[in-house]
């Protein structure tokens, strides 16, 4: 664990800790089941896990609603419980992020409270961000801003007489206002916290809507489309604006002075990736996901300039690419790419794909089960769109479910509760076959090839960082060479092709005489000259 810039090639799993493993058997995920099925994350071969919210919430979206940033959800545990999940995960070798949620807090967090309480004028309220509205009656709201989940970004208050008074700023849910970072109580409040965890011996932050903290100070209007073309992110009045990059300078002098390499990733909605390349800059944070691989799609062209793009944009500032395929937020990639055998083979290439690129990357728990996104009941649906898009958007809970561990039938091992007992979200009735357990025992399994690719990535020389030369292929296929003797070759394209030269070391599917069949891909080790 000594091991310095430990970050650069690291492979990340995000643990979402509702839907990973319920040690109490409340149906509900926690720390105490965390800390018991830590093994698979050490069989599975990750460097890291990233364990999302875990602190109390009144749960308005997935516990990104935060009331306390240094406590514990009772219904997930203790600090004491969390502690025990750090030693165990260190005993393994493995190091835990936490998220850190800079943007907003809960409605009901105490700041918010005595904001609403104090009234206009007040500098209880120049925490957040208060404005009288527009109109007559200031019935409207203070500017155009659309939240991220749909609807106006401002909501009313109510003052104390009863009558409408001023609205309130949240780029997300009405229960998330924005916090005011110009209010020099903010930063020194997120430095307070951040020591508070990297006392306790926490690796490192994965920093939450890292490009929205300040907002442009005249509230400029924003304009049609919003959040309609993400590709105009970094051109939106309330995003990726300069006064993001003193505050993360901050933060990472801030990080550095606790010894073994703690870690800054920024969770930024910026996809301009000589944009995205100024978070990671040597002197801000260390790795920003990369969201355009998740939003690419399956084809060879569009694929291939994506992973070229965030190479070049990357390279000058000397930070590695932070490969992402899934996450808490997007649909399943098994689903994504078409859902039933074809999204699930072509899952298993663009992991192989994925782990063979230089940089680092992150799993999103499930991916190395192959699970499909779920279709969760209308009266089961907790993800805030839901209510902001008039039941026009089903959200994000569908990939949140509990996790299969074992059995055939839900709760799969998940919950020591029996079936009655309603689990987080309830789990499909066809995933008996995709338990860990079951796929533990097959060789063919999707977390059987992802146990192999990162057993090869964490021996073969030619993983991690370093140069990524393509070598001529056909329409459809992408081929690169990493060092002298690997070879990544994938086909997205529909008819089979020759296989590159080597041997076969890992193949996502099965080959047929000399071939690479569609939505499959493999790492070959070539003859060293
Ligand atoms: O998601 C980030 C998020 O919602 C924005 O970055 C959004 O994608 C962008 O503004 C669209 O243009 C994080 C969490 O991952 C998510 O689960 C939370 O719901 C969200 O923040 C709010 O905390």
């Amino acid at each position: 664990m000594s091991e310095p810039e430990w970050w650069r090639g690291a492979v990340c799993y995000e643990l979402y800790v509702r839907a990973f493993a319920d040690g109490d058997g409340d149906g509900v995920g926690d720390l105490p089941g965390a800390t018991a099925r830590l093994g698979h994350l050490r069989d599975l071969g990750v460097d890291a896990v990233w364990l999302t919210p875990f602190y109390p919430s009144p749960m308005a979206d997935g516990g990104y609603d935060i009331e306390d940033h240094t406590a514990v959800a009772p219904d997930l545990g203790t600090l004491e419980d969390l502690d025990r999940f750090v030693a165990q995960a260190h005993a393994y070798g493995l190091r835990v992020l936490i998220d850190l949620v800079p943007n907003h807090t809960a409605d009901t967090h105490p700041w918010f409270r005595a904001a609403l309480a104090a009234g206009p004028g007040g500098t209880e309220r120049e925490r957040y961000v208060f404005r009288d509205g527009r109109g007559p009656d200031g019935g409207l709201p203070p500017n155009d801003w659309q939240s991220a989940f749909g609807g106006p970004a401002w909501t009313r208050t109510t003052g104390a007489d009863g009558r409408p008074g001023q609205w309130y700023l949240h780029l997300h849910a009405p229960e998330q206002p924005d916090l005011n970072w110009r209010d020099p109580r903010v930063p020194a409040e997120f430095e307070r916290v951040l020591r508070f965890w990297l006392e306790r011996g926490i690796d490192g932050f994965r920093i939450d809507v890292a490009h929205a903290l300040f907002k442009d100070a005249r509230l400029a209007d924003a304009g049609p489309g919003q959040h309609l073309d993400i590709d105009r992110n970094h051109l939106m009045p309330y995003y990726d604006r300069e006064e993001l990059h003193p505050l993360y300078r901050a933060w990472r002098a801030l990080v550095d002075q606790y010894p073994g390499d703690r870690l800054l990733v920024a969770e930024a909605a910026v996809f301009d990736p000589e944009r995205l390349a100024r978070y990671v800059r040597r002197d801000e944070m260390h790795q920003a996901f990369n969201f355009a691989f998740l939003e690419a799609r399956w084809g060879e062209p569009e694929l291939r300039r994506v992973i070229d793009d965030s190479l070049d944009a990357m390279a000058p500032v000397g930070a590695p690419v932070t490969w992402v395929l899934a996450s808490h937020d997007a649909v399943r990639t098994a689903t994504r790419f078409g859902g039933g055998p074809r999204g699930l083979a072509r899952a298993r290439a663009a992991a192989l794909l994925m782990l063979a690129l230089p940089g680092a990357a992150y799993l999103y728990q499930g991916e190395e089960l192959g699970l499909d996104q779920v279709e969760v009941a209308d009266d089961e649906i907790r993800d805030p769109v839901w209510e902001r898009s008039g039941h026009t958007e089903r959200g994000r809970d569908g990939c949140r479910v509990p996790l299969p561990w074992s059995g055939s039938r839900p709760p799969y091992g998940f919950s020591p509760a029996g079936p009655d007992v309603p689990t987080w979200f309830t789990q499909p009735a066809h995933w008996g076959p995709l338990t860990a357990g079951a796929q533990s025992a097959d060789a063919r399994s999707t977390l059987a090839l992802y146990r192999e690719a990162l057993r090869i990535r964490r021996e073969h020389p030619a993983s991690g960082e370093g140069p990524l030369p393509w070598a001529d292929s056909p329409a459809g296929v992408l081929t690169f060479t990493r060092g002298d003797s690997l070879t990544c070759q994938a086909n997205l394209g529909d008819r089979p092709v020759p296989l590159a030269d080597g041997t076969v070391l890992l193949s996502s599917g099965p080959l047929a005489d000399g071939a690479l069949p569609p939505d499959t891909a493999v790492w070959l080790e070539r003859p060293r000259h």
